[in-house]
């Protein structure tokens, strides 16, 4: 082992470092207040020191380990294997342990952080015992006035909570809980000199993570155990044992390279991500994966059997079941295992859980489940627990009932800002942070892995070790730059709200009743709490956000203020995944492409996506058009909803170039489903092979065919919208002017999905969003010149916002944020708008051009199809829509 630094280490800084030091040595005033002493808390001392800047922490607790430090029940460990689970910032620090066991027990993980702290020299700066109770900005010193329960005052530039996610006990909510006179524990504030429960008749409440890990090592010395359970809980055997060896020796090959894949991988640890769907896989995938991670014993391996397990229930199912499977064959009793096995909640919306024998246990004679939905606690009594039919009499009670979670430590100190406003008024509705690291109102206030950040999702070292870097560098920036404040703006903290909701959205996770989501404590806003787009995606943001002169933070300070102001975030998570995924495959630019090989390409896509929803009936037909048979594809509603149908004619998107009746297949079966219209799609003549106006005569000729036929196709006469997507948006729009002119058919309405509607590509929106979008502004200008000649675009059949407008079906039309053509939509809808025509416009936040095409992949974009199908039902007054 290296010999110990010296606590003085901290003076002896570089050259550069020096330039940092401020006025420090006042003695109550203090550079940095940091509260808590665990994993967070010792490294944010650690940095701030190499900064050269003065910083005490305080924490309740006597000794160092935060959450390690508190949670001292028989049983406790991590739940990450140690190798990942520890500091990785000092190399040398990282070789001088060695963790006994895959996963390291709670004396041994609080061993390692006293090490740590010894090891630099820490505790100097710590005061134990102590808590922080309130924070006051001082918006005339631009400084935090930090108070204790000791009644100490320290005046401090940075106030930093390192205070843990999971370290605020729940209270009990349980009727009569301080009534009980036997002996009461806490998992979260266990004893330090243990507990004996031998021969003793013991209740434990709770099978979270804490009950899984103590039941069955009480149960081997309780006389009686009975486990009242209000929610079973998924768990997996951990299979501890000695380190994996496959990641020792991956460490011992290149420990640096190790790190640094942790540090960007999805959840913290390096870890292969799979593209087999659940849905898609064959029993016997299914079966190999599931086995394959049950064997490993990690939770990101069962949480990661299928990449869709997070998002589709059916696929999550499949893993549920299997692990359903398990618990049925581990307990002998059929009814117990029945009551075991989690089935109101979706498998990881609730943190899973690793054990050792938990199921087991429940095989031994002298431990017993109540099932508290079917038997509720009515009170705890001096002698027991009551239920209604039973009452047991016990020695010792255990509480293992959790936490507030995330925000329960943020706001458990007066933490008051700006114009006197406190954190806990502030969040009253549910936090609001930007990046999880600060918020708005609070000045020089930082949060180590606060709500909004990946946190309890991911490997809370590999976390916190961002975050305190990050704060490190942003400390460092600002007095290098000569800024004494930071605060986030408005725009930026509301973006990134916005931002972490969409990412939890598009998951299971916010179904369920888990403290991720803040249900489990009575009262608490139920908001999804921690940011689950992956810390690799967090890290990138932060990256970004530093990189762009930290956008969306206001910087104040005696030369003068700095903000540049924005959103860091604003795609759909999914549509930037998909749009990673397409840039891997190192596809060529359609637009380089022969139109020939451009239409295989589109076609070969096309056969890997799933396949819409289920319809009630599909037939191909054609239909006579100018210049020969047009084909066509007819989706009936699903059968539940009695026809005839009003009728939507349909027209495909591609650019008047590629596209046939398969392309948009998943999207007309997802309006016919939702909308409960007929949807007819059109394939009508495509350029270089038919150049305009063909298209657009085919759309016209098309609308009449089907208008005539109605009742044939099996629609309601008179109920006909038309609608298409891009191009197939130019055309059906064309098509309503044509009708118009020609004096029918008469058109209830026009759905316009992201359309072409000029052939001006100057505006914004060409600008902003005119590379890397799938729909480039090269891409469009390679189907104009296939499409028309250049003196034919000002034509208001290529061009349909240059014609007429009067007279004109209701429209609906739909605009995405990140659309070369979005600026085309906006203009439409307000042209269409000014001369009269009613206009429902659709902003398609945080899409793209093909997006909301994406059935089924891109989950973003289903609200978004609901609204569209919802304005399409609309136009169709007298016609009742299927319940959506
Ligand atoms: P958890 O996971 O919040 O578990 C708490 C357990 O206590 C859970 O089973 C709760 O049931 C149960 N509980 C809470 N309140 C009650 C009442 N009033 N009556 C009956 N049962 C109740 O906390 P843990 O300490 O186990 O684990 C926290 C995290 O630490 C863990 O996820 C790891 O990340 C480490 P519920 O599910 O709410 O119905």
């Amino acid at each position: 082992m290296r010999a110990l630094a010296s606590p003085d280490s901290k003076r002896c800084l570089m050259p550069r470092e020096r330039l940092l030091v401020k006025s420090a040595t006042v003695p109550g005033r203090l550079d940095a207040v940091v509260v808590g002493a665990g994993f967070s808390g010792l490294y944010m001392l650690h940095k701030l020191r190499e900064l050269g800047l003065s910083a005490k922490v305080f924490d309740s607790a006597s000794d160092v380990g935060g959450t390690w430090y508190w949670n001292r029940y028989p049983g406790a460990r991590c739940d990450i294997p140690t190798t990942d689970y520890a500091y990785s910032f000092d190399p040398e620090l990282d070789k001088e342990w060695t963790w006994s066991e895959k996963y390291a027990t709670q004396p041994e993980i609080l061993d390692y952080l006293r090490f740590v702290a010894d090891r630099y020299g820490l505790r100097s700066d710590i005061e134990f015992s102590t808590s922080v109770t309130s924070a006051r900005w001082d918006e005339q010193e631009n400084r935090w006035r930090i108070t204790t329960d000791r009644g100490n005052e320290v005046s401090s530039r940075y106030y930093i909570m390192a205070s843990g996610c999971l370290s605020m006990p729940k209270p009990p909510d349980i009727e009569g809980a301080g009534r009980f006179a036997g002996q009461v524990y806490f998992t979260s504030r266990w004893p330090h000199e243990g507990a004996d429960f031998t021969g003793q008749r013991v209740a434990v409440i709770g099978t979270g993570s804490s009950g899984i890990q103590a039941i069955p090592l009480i149960a081997r010395q309780a006389g009686e155990l009975t486990v009242f359970q209000r929610t079973p809980n998924f768990s997996i055997p951990a299979h501890n044992g000695p380190a994996p060896a496959d990641r020792l020796k991956q460490l011992a090959e290149d420990r640096e390279g190790y790190r640094h894949a942790a540090r960007w991988s999805r959840g913290g640890i390096p870890t292969e991500l799979t593209d087999i769907l659940g849905i898609a896989a064959s029993d016997e995938v299914r079966r190999q994966r599931f086995e394959a991670a049950w064997e490993q014993g990690e939770l990101f391996a069962i949480l990661g059997v299928f990449a869709d397990q997070g998002f589709n229930p059916a696929s999550n199912d499949i893993v549920a079941e299997m692990i359903r499977e398990k618990i049925r064959s581990a307990v002998s009793d059929p009814e117990t295992a029945e009551t075991l096995s989690p089935k109101d909640h979706y498998f990881g919306t609730k943190r899973p859980c690793l054990d050792t024998s938990y199921f087991e246990t429940f095989n031994l004679p002298h431990v017993r489940l109540v099932d508290l939905r079917r038997q509720p606690i009515t009170s705890i009594t001096e002698d027991g627990i009551d239920t209604p039919d039973e009452s047991f009499d016990i020695d010792a009670l255990v509480f293992a009932t959790g936490f507030d979670a995330m925000t329960g430590a943020l706001v458990g100190v007066d933490v008051v800002g700006r114009d006197g406003l406190s954190l806990k008024e502030k969040w009253a509705a549910g936090p609001s942070t930007y990046l999880g690291l600060t918020t708005v109102g609070f000045p020089n206030f930082f949060m180590i892995t606060g709500p909004g950040s990946p946190s309890v999702l991911s490997n809370m070292t590999v976390s916190i070790e961002q975050h305190v870097e990050w704060i490190a560098d942003c400390l460092k920036d600002m007095s290098t730059e000569g800024f004494e404040t930071v605060e986030p703006t408005e725009l930026a903290e509301s973006g990134w709200d916005q931002h972490v909701r969409d990412c939890g959205a598009i998951t299971l996770y916010p179904t369920a009743n888990s403290w991720y989501m803040g249900a489990n404590v009575p009262g608490k806003p139920r908001v999804f709490l921690p940011y689950i787009g992956g810390v690799d995606a967090y890290r990138r943001a932060c990256d970004d956000v530093a990189a762009q002169g930290y956008l969306g933070f206001r910087m104040t300070g005696p030369r003068g203020d700095r903000c540049q102001d924005g959103v860091i975030r604003r795609m759909q998570p999914d549509v930037a995944m998909v749009l990673d995924m397409i840039a891997q495959l190192g596809l060529p630019p359609l637009d380089a492409l022969p139109v020939a090989d451009a239409r295989a390409m589109m076609a070969a896509v096309a056969t890997a996506r799933p396949p819409g929803p289920e319809v009630g009936e599909v037939i191909d037909g054609v239909m006579p058009g100018p210049d020969g048979d047009l084909p066509y594809r007819l989706y009936r509603p699903p059968s539940s909803a009695e026809g005839p149908h009003p009728i939507v004619v349909y027209f495909h998107g591609g650019g008047w170039v590629l596209g046939d009746l398969d392309s948009d297949d998943p999207l007309c079966r997802d309006l016919c489903a939702r909308s409960g219209a007929i949807v007819v799609s059109v394939n009508y003549r495509h350029a270089p092979e038919a150049r305009f106006p063909a298209a657009a005569q085919d759309a016209f000729t098309a609308v009449q065919w089907v208008d005539a036929n109605a009742a044939m196709l099996g629609g309601i006469p008179g109920q006909l919208a038309v609608a298409g997507w891009s191009a197939g948006a130019n055309i059906a729009a064309v098509a309503c002017q044509l009708a118009r002119d020609a004096g029918g058919p008469r058109l209830s309405g026009q759905l316009l999905l992201t359309p072409v509607v000029d052939s001006d590509m100057t505006r914004l929106s060409y600008t902003e969003n005119g590379d890397g979008y799938i729909l480039t502004t090269a891409l469009m200008r390679w189907f104009w010149d296939h499409y028309a000649n250049p003196a034919d675009r000002g034509d208001p059949r290529a061009a349909p916002l240059r014609g007429h407008l009067e007279g004109l079906p209701p429209a609906c039309i739909v605009a995405a944020d990140f659309d070369p053509l979005r600026d085309d939509g906006i203009a439409y809808a307000s042209a269409l708008g000014a001369s009269g025509t009613p206009v429902h416009l659709i902003r398609a936040r945080g899409h793209t051009h093909t997006s909301l095409t994406m059935v089924d992949v891109v989950i973003s974009g289903a609200p978004v199809r609901a609204e569209i199908a919802a304005a399409l039902s609309d136009f169709f007054p007298a016609v009742t829509a299927p319940a959506r």
